[in-house]
């Protein structure tokens, strides 16, 4: 299932002149705010997402999964499906594979592949959270930390196969995340574990090309419900400071303990030129990884107001690989990514109306009531004709989800697939 330019383009004219008003209303009202909107537009067009390849089935929870009609059941669907987000959004520019989930067979026709829908490949994730068939050591009571260090040197081994399977797709970046931890007090020294993980990650560091990036991800627990070795930033920090200026922290917006200053947490890792990689999604309670936005729209406006704060004020900070770490039980898998893409572009659009040299003065003024006021008066602006007006630019669908609908491509996923898919991966 390709989705052809000329099919949106149809789709898009029965829309533009409402898109021309609302575009037109809001742009001269911003206007007399002093934005320029050009720019704002340009930016959205800019920014793209990476789509992870376990996303694209229904995910499921312990008790069970449902799965979805037409699921991708091969790397080639997924890319494929990825394919499609990125013509109706023109946003999901790049696609990230986890290994051993999707190890591609022919490098060449899976590179090609992924140029022909317009992507590339962003970071490459490991796993040693799993057993895997055939493996040597058990990963039961942890892999970088492990006790014993044949398990540690097979879980280094793993990392840097993945760096070369990476290597083979232009990627540019690995993603570490580490499970380790221990269910019950008293089952693991932490010291000891968090020095194992330290020596072990400076490893797999060293086994990093010139031009790649080690991003640390943390995560406070689960699937360890006592202690988690790299539990917080600051872990994380202190581990990618260890490695050296190619390591860098990762933030999972679902992995902070209820009411985290997650927008805080950003700030300090740009001003110290650490944040690397960003994973969107939304959690009520956990590390739900439900659609980005869907919970607390405004806490992740705030935490784009410090992304766009720190991206122009902090050139010692990389520019973040901006990725979406969902799982979809219930709803379709593609409708429920391009609603986590709009979201993401929303939270971004409203963060670059604050008007940064006003809030400076009110914040010199101590005038706290007016700093709310600047905060929220870009929050409040309806900002959706700015992405319209992006994706009209970039030869995407103006409505990508009546778009989506419209053209039935769960139908034609369904007709091309069969009902009955089992996606691989989680
Ligand atoms: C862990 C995590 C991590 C994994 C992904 C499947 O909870 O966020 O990024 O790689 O989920
Ligand atoms: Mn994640
Ligand atoms: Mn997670």
């Amino acid at each position: 299932m390709k989705i052809e330019k000329e099919q949106i383009l149809v789709e898009n004219q029965q829309q533009t002149t409402f898109h021309n008003e609302s575009f037109d209303f809001l742009g001269s009202s911003l206007d007399k705010r002093g934005v320029d909107v050009e720019e704002v537009v340009q930016r959205l067009a800019d920014f793209q997402v990476a789509i992870p390849s376990w996303a694209l089935g229904a995910g499921g929870t312990r008790f069970g999964r449902f799965s979805f009609y037409g699921e991708p059941a091969t790397l080639e669907q997924k890319i494929d499906d990825v394919g499609v987000l990125h013509a109706l959004t023109g946003t999901a520019g790049a696609i990230s594979l986890h290994i051993p989930w999707d190890i591609p067979e022919d490098y060449k026709a899976i590179r090609e592949r992924a140029a022909s829908h317009g992507l590339i490949f962003d970071a490459v994730n490991s796993n040693t959270f799993q057993d895997q068939k055939d493996a040597k050591e058990s990963y039961r009571y942890g892999s970088l930390s492990n006790r014993n260090e044949a398990v540690r040197e097979q879980a280094i081994q793993h990392n840097l196969d993945v760096i070369k399977i990476g290597e083979k797709l232009g990627s540019k970046s690995l993603t570490v995340w580490l499970a380790d931890g221990s269910n019950f007090p008293g089952q693991d020294n932490f010291q000891t574990a968090l020095l194992n993980t330290e020596d072990s990650l400076k490893k797999i560091y060293a086994g990093l090309p010139e031009d790649w990036k080690l991003f640390i991800e943390y995560k406070p627990y689960e699937p360890n419900f006592y202690s988690t070795v790299i539990q917080d930033w600051g872990t994380s920090f202190l581990l990618a400071n260890a490695c050296g200026e190619k390591a860098y922290t990762l933030v999972d917006l679902g992995h902070h303990l209820p009411n985290t200053n997650i927008e805080q947490i950003v700030s300090t890792l740009m001003v110290k030129g650490k944040l690397g990689g960003f994973h969107f999604n939304d959690s009520k309670y956990g590390d739900d990884d439900s659609t980005t936005g869907s919970v607390k729209p405004y806490a992740l406006f705030l935490i784009f107001n410090e992304l766009v704060y720190g991206m122009q004020h902090n050139p010692q900070n990389p520019y973040p690989a901006w990725m979406i770490d969902a799982s979809h039980n219930i709803k379709d898998p593609l409708e429920d990514l391009i609603q986590s893409l709009e979201a993401i572009q929303e939270a971004y659009a409203k963060a670059l109306l604050v008007d940064q040299e006003q809030l400076k003065v009110a914040q010199q003024q101590n005038d706290v009531v007016q700093c709310q006021e600047i905060l929220q008066n870009a929050y409040r602006t309806d900002v959706r004709p700015l992405l319209e007006r992006a994706r009209l630019q970039m030869g995407s669908a103006l409505h990508p989800l009546m778009t989506y609908r419209s053209l039935q491509v769960r139908d034609n996923l369904i007709k091309e697939r069969g009902r009955h898919t089992v996606a691989t991966g989680l």
